[in-house]
């Protein structure tokens, strides 16, 4: 009988231990996963970037192990980085254009990555430094996870490799499946140029003016701005320096009549391409989209199936400000192209990340100065090489 009563006892005392470890292990489990968190959470980030998930298998279905956190996940080597393709000079603009840009995030980034050993802290630190690098929540969290998915442990010990993986990552997110720009698919060509006031349209379009006529390009301007002052000065000016003549209107008057004008003529006397400049400031920002939609309209009716492209212009220096204004004009106008300004001086040259990966448009052109020369063609890896430049050796 005491026997028994003992064998109760010990199996009672049994049962509590195993109690007693479920929960310490079950506490241990919630705080690490509170520490994954911490930064996404502090920061009050939200993201819709797809979440890795794993479906529940159909019956019968074969399922595949989950990889095991110290193997790479991918067994394939992965392919060579793709080459860019612009000259030097071009390098050399986008090298000196982002140096602020490497001075800022990148160089956080490699502060980190130098520290002897990536662990949880250091990974939450550098989730907090991309989603504070004006590149986007969105883009920030695919790079980040991409390093924490997508590398082993023995891979994150090495900074050389996760800088390869952010490289990776970020040239998927500016290189999507673009075509390449064709000016010659239509006689003429007609590009419709938009964006908020003080941008650089009308500095991109004398730029592009100017490149184009280089090439051999009869080109023609229609100065659809009538709401500013001084505008239509401002763009003949452009035509002076580029050589290329300005259809103008009223001060005041109907833009759309400008742009309809500008693009017959375009049809009649076989110009090759026609660029209309359009207001960035109206009374109000309805009243702007109203008739920025009406100029389109009216550019089929000169030209049936004009405009050709329509492009927005975003000022590199206003950072995530730039996301929210081309997700705005989004809604509203079919964009196919954006020219990024004003990179030269910017330290938020990262914001392309963000464009891109919210538009899925390409940057066709970046600006990097205030003379007629200072357009270069947009080149993703390129770019990126660029951005990522040196990025453990400055920070050092
Ligand atoms: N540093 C630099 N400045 C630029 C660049 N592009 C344009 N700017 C300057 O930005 C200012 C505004 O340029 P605009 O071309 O007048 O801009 P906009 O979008 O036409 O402005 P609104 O007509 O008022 O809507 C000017 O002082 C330009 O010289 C660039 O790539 N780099
Ligand atoms: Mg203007």
């Amino acid at each position: 009988m005491l026997h028994q009563t003992e064998l109760i006892q010990f199996a009672i005392a049994i049962i509590g231990i195993i109690l007693v470890l479920l929960v310490l292990r079950r506490a241990a489990r919630k705080s690490r996963d509170k520490a994954n968190l911490t930064a996404r959470e502090r920061l009050g980030v939200e993201t819709e970037a797809p979440q890795r998930q794993r479906r529940r298998p159909r019956p019968g279905q074969k399922v595949e192990p989950e990889p095991r956190e110290d193997e790479a996940p991918d067994e394939e080597p992965e392919a060579e980085e793709p080459e860019a393709e612009v000259d030097a000079d071009t390098r050399d603009a986008y090298k000196a254009g982002l140096a602020k840009t490497r001075g800022g995030f990148v160089a956080k980034l490699g502060r980190l990555f130098g520290k002897k050993k990536i662990d949880a802290q250091t990974l939450d630190e550098i989730e907090e430094v991309l989603m504070t690098a004006d590149i986007g929540p969105r883009a920030a969290t695919r790079i980040f996870d991409s390093v924490k998915g997508g590398l082993s442990r023995d891979e994150l010990e090495s900074p050389d490799k996760i800088w390869s993986k952010i490289r990776r990552t970020s040239k998927e997110i500016l290189a999507f499946d673009a075509k390449p720009l064709d000016t010659t698919t239509h006689q003429p060509f007609v590009l419709l140029v938009l964006g908020v006031n003080g941008v650089g349209k009308t500095t991109t379009i004398g730029k592009l003016a100017q490149k184009w006529t280089t090439e051999g390009k009869r080109v023609l301007l229609a100065a659809g701005d009538t709401f500013r002052a001084a505008a239509t000065e401002q763009l003949e000016e452009w035509g002076k320096r580029a050589k290329v003549d300005v259809v103008k209107g009223k001060p005041n008057g109907d833009p759309s009549s400008v742009i309809f004008d500008a693009v017959k003529r375009g049809v009649e006397e076989k110009f090759d391409i026609v660029i209309c400049d359009t207001a960035g400031r109206l009374h109000s920002n309805a009243g702007l989209m109203d008739e920025l939609k009406k100029v389109r309209r009216v550019c089929d009716k000169a030209m049936p199936g004009a405009p050709h492209e329509t492009w927005m212009v975003l000022d590199a220096t206003t950072g995530q400000n730039a996301i929210a204004q081309a997700k705005t004009f989004k809604a509203d106008m079919e964009i196919t192209g954006i020219v990024l300004t004003k990179l030269d001086g910017s330290s938020k040259g990262g914001v392309v990340l963000g464009i891109c990966d919210e538009m899925k448009v390409p940057v066709r052109f970046v600006g990097v100065g205030e003379k007629i020369g200072d357009l270069r063609p947009f080149d993703p890896h390129a770019f990126v090489d660029a951005l990522y430049a040196d990025a453990a050796s400055e920070a050092a």
